[in-house]
């Protein structure tokens, strides 16, 4: 399986996070690529597309954004890096959530992703390694690996959050539609519900969103993810999420899977992007679900039993020691 990704993709290194009331390591860090490019022997280096498949998908005064905010940052004496602190408050669902962590964040989508005199470019290299990856598979080959990061699926059309910048999988959709694709699905088998993922394709028919992933009532991002979100306007029904109790083993991931491809087949898509995160590991440092490092394959191994045209997107995983070898064992599964 062709694999792809960009050296600019180390470049986003963050010192600190605000993490469970105080600053800690930043958890996204370049050592995860390392280890995944080490596991499974490199990775070809992708052309450069340009900013118009990026635009498809983010509004370019976000895009603007991401590239000035550290200037803007800096210029206005800030030694450290520039992290959101004040929040608008706009269209949010009145859940009635009781965690203190969703709480705090229903005041804003948040304060864990700065953003560096890095990031800009780095992301805008993530986004180019999930196009070629999608360019492969619409050339002919049956699946290819962005091995992405900064990953994406929590980043909106004008908002970053949970390490998230650039919509990678999005951006992959996008282009795929824009290739011709009519039906394009996208399955998220990351940890987190892909809330941006969702919020970009809420209301349409031509993209279906299907996630397996921990229970927003008790786990980041708290706002989405929920059962009852199911799209809406000319994209009611191609929403579908399938959320589970921490301590989750295989057995019950598995069956959600199959009920998220069951979902996907009846949508019967041309294209699917799978977003994949790992930190559905049973040693996650962030995350609570029990899947073990040859699980990877026979998820894996379920998915491509469709033999839809697929590119994988990395998202999350944060075990960085065991991150080579659960990569490893999901693309042996195809
Ligand atoms: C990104 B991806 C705060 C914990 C939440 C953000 C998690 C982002 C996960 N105490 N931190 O979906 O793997
Ligand atoms: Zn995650």
């Amino acid at each position: 399986m062709r694999a792809f990704f960009h050296p600019d993709q180390l470049r986003h290194a963050p010192a600190l996070e605000l993490h469970n009331g105080g600053f800690t390591a930043y958890a996204e860090v370049p050592a995860r690529a390392d280890m995944i490019l080490t596991a499974i022997g490199g990775a070809e280096v992708p052309a450069d597309r340009g900013e118009a498949p990026i635009l498809r998908v983010h509004d370019a005064d976000y895009c603007r954004f991401l590239r000035e905010a550290p200037a803007l940052w800096q210029a206005a004496g800030r030694a450290g890096e520039a992290i959101p602190y004040a929040f608008p408050i706009v269209g949010r669902r009145p859940l009635r959530l009781d965690r203190i962590d969703a709480l705090l964040g229903r005041h804003g989508f948040d304060a864990t992703t700065p953003i560096t005199a890095e990031t800009w470019d780095a992301a805008y290299a993530s986004a180019q390694t999930a196009l070629a990856a999608t360019q492969t598979v619409l050339d002919g080959e049956r699946v290819a690996f962005a091995l992405c990061r900064p990953p994406g699926h929590h980043a909106g059309a004008d908002y970053c959050g949970g390490y998230c910048h650039l919509n990678v999988a999005a951006i992959a959709a996008q282009a795929a539609r824009d290739a011709g694709r009519a039906r394009v699905a996208i399955l998220d088998i990351d940890y987190h519900h892909g809330n941006g993922t969702q919020d970009i394709f809420y209301d349409r028919a031509d993209v279906f969103y299907a996630s397996v992933h921990a229970d927003p009532a008790s786990d980041y991002p708290f706002y989405w993810g929920h059962a009852d979100e199911r799209g809406e306007g000319d994209g009611a029904g191609t929403t579908l999420n399938l959320p589970l109790p921490q301590g989750t083993d295989l057995a019950t991931f598995r069956a959600a899977q199959a009920t998220a491809l069951d979902a996907i087949t009846a949508f019967a898509p041309d294209f699917l992007v799978v977003s994949f995160g790992a930190d559905t590991w049973e040693g996650d440092p962030i995350s609570r679900f029990r899947l073990t490092t040859p699980d990877y394959a026979l998820l894996a191994a379920d998915i491509a039993a469709h033999g839809w045209p697929t590119a994988i997107v990395m998202e999350g995983g944060y075990a960085v020691d065991a991150l080579g070898a659960n990569v490893a064992s999901f693309r042996s599964g195809f």
